[in-house]
């Protein structure tokens, strides 16, 4: 019996219909993934009654004896799943993440590389629409127009001209793994801090099926959400802890300080009040899930269907970004299919396919409208389903973007898409 039926009937139909939704569609942005009930279980517990401004053992409030064993449980099983000395698992978004480091490092004005946007970046990265291009001086690195891939030559040249504060390597549309090394190279030869932003990634880094940012980075951050499968969230680690030198507040307070403790304050109270206990109690249910060794099976399973999918679209003559993947994702410029990408998110949704139309590098239309979509697995992937299935989507993708005026043949795919979710439950009942 759903108590939220008996009290508000009008939200509970919403909550309903998203269920449904979810249950009945194909998910396939790559941000997105099906939480455990486990981790819901959490996020919607108990603790979300509880401020708990600080840190464990030293907070603004009483009362605060669980959650902050909850925030021991998720710190330390962070610290064991990446190998690093410190985290900080407050932050309420990746965005919030990326603005702690940025605080900590940076004076407003300082310079920045960054990925640009429409080649495989993030907002937070740069664009002149968020506060970091508002308030940081970004200069945008790109992929080469061949390869797809980063292009280094751009980055040491961008380097050695600038001679950034902080280098931020990472992305949310970059298919390849991240070349955390070869960024390490360009960021001592001019002295300079290394970012990385491993949203997408940090469940295949954790299961050990991506390099690691930890060897090369001086700090790293990530959202819980994506290929980790935890809550909504953000997350802040450090390898290796050391001082910081150049942060501002080190400078004030008189005294050089160590990363760990610039970052926490920034989080609280530079940048957040109270953190969200409930979700950094399902992050700790999170990082113990992904700590377990069915995690890498599925891990790797997201990336086979990945390159399923890969393998489809070539053979169907579609042309991906840098040639394929090495991870979650995959980026399609439908250019040569006389589709753009807003048009092919439309006709999607229309089949029961939910992606995201994404600017591809290099792409000669506006965000609103693209030349590209993204796709991804680890929702579906989550489901159980494998190549087989992967193949069958390429094929109604295929169909439906050939046939994007076509209602009948949507409608009809749709039943098939239908079907076969059918027969992949998320939560079952
Ligand atoms: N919006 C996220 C994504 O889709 O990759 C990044 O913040």
């Amino acid at each position: 019996m759903s108590f939220l039926a008996l009290t508000d009937p009008e939200i509970h139909t919403v909550l309903a219909r998203e269920l449904k939704r979810e249950e009945n569609t194909l998910e396939l942005i790559a941000s997105e993934n099906f939480a455990s009930l486990s981790v819901m279980e959490m996020a919607g517990g108990v603790m979300t009654n509880k401020y708990a401004e600080g840190y464990p053992g030293r907070r603004y409030y009483g009362g605060c004896d669980y959650v902050d064993e909850a925030e021991n449980l998720a710190r330390e099983r962070l610290k064991l799943l990446f190998g690093v000395d410190y985290c900080n698992v407050q932050p309420h978004s990746g965005s919030q993440a990326n603005m702690a480091v940025f605080m900590t490092f940076l004076e407003p004005g300082d310079t920045v590389l960054g990925l640009d946007l429409a080649h495989g970046g993030h907002l937070t990265h740069g664009s002149s629409v968020n506060f970091s291009g508002q308030l940081y001086n970004f200069i945008s690195y790109h992929v080469s127009k061949s390869t797809g891939r980063v292009n280094f030559d751009d980055v040491q040249d961008l380097a050695q001209k600038h001679r950034p504060k902080l280098i931020v390597c990472g992305g949310s549309a970059y298919p390849r793994f991240i070349e955390f090394e070869q960024f390490r190279e360009i960021a001592d030869s001019v002295n300079s801090y290394l970012l990385a932003d491993i949203a997408h990634p940090s469940g295949l880094i954790a299961a050990g099926l991506h390099p690691s940012p930890i060897p090369y980075c001086d700090i790293v951050t990530s959202t819980t959400h994506k290929t980790l499968r935890g809550p909504r969230g953000g997350i802040i680690m450090v390898g290796k802890d050391k001082e910081n030198p150049w942060g501002r507040k080190a400078q004030k307070s008189g005294r050089i300080k160590m990363i760990s403790e610039l970052i926490d304050s920034t989080v609280m109270p530079g940048i957040q009040g109270g953190p969200l206990m409930h979700i950094i109690g399902a992050k700790a249910v999170a990082f113990g899930e992904a700590l377990r060794p069915e995690f890498k099976t599925y891990s790797q399973n997201i990336i086979n269907n990945a390159k399923a999918m890969v393998d489809e679209f070539l053979t169907l003559g579609y042309n991906l970004i840098s040639g394929g993947t090495d991870t979650h994702l995959l980026l399609i410029d439908l250019t040569s299919k006389n589709i753009d990408g807003k048009t092919a998110e439309n006709v999607l949704g229309k089949a029961g396919i939910t992606v995201n139309k994404n600017m591809i590098p290099f792409d000669q239309r506006s965000p609103f409208i693209t030349s590209g979509i993204r796709l991804g697995t680890p929702a579906v992937t989550t489901r159980g389903m494998g190549k087989d299935e992967m193949r069958m989507i390429v094929s109604w993708i295929d169909t439906a973007l050939n046939n994007s005026d076509d209602d009948n043949i949507l409608s009809r795919l749709k039943k098939d898409v239908n079907n076969l979710c059918s027969s992949f439950p998320v939560y079952g009942h």
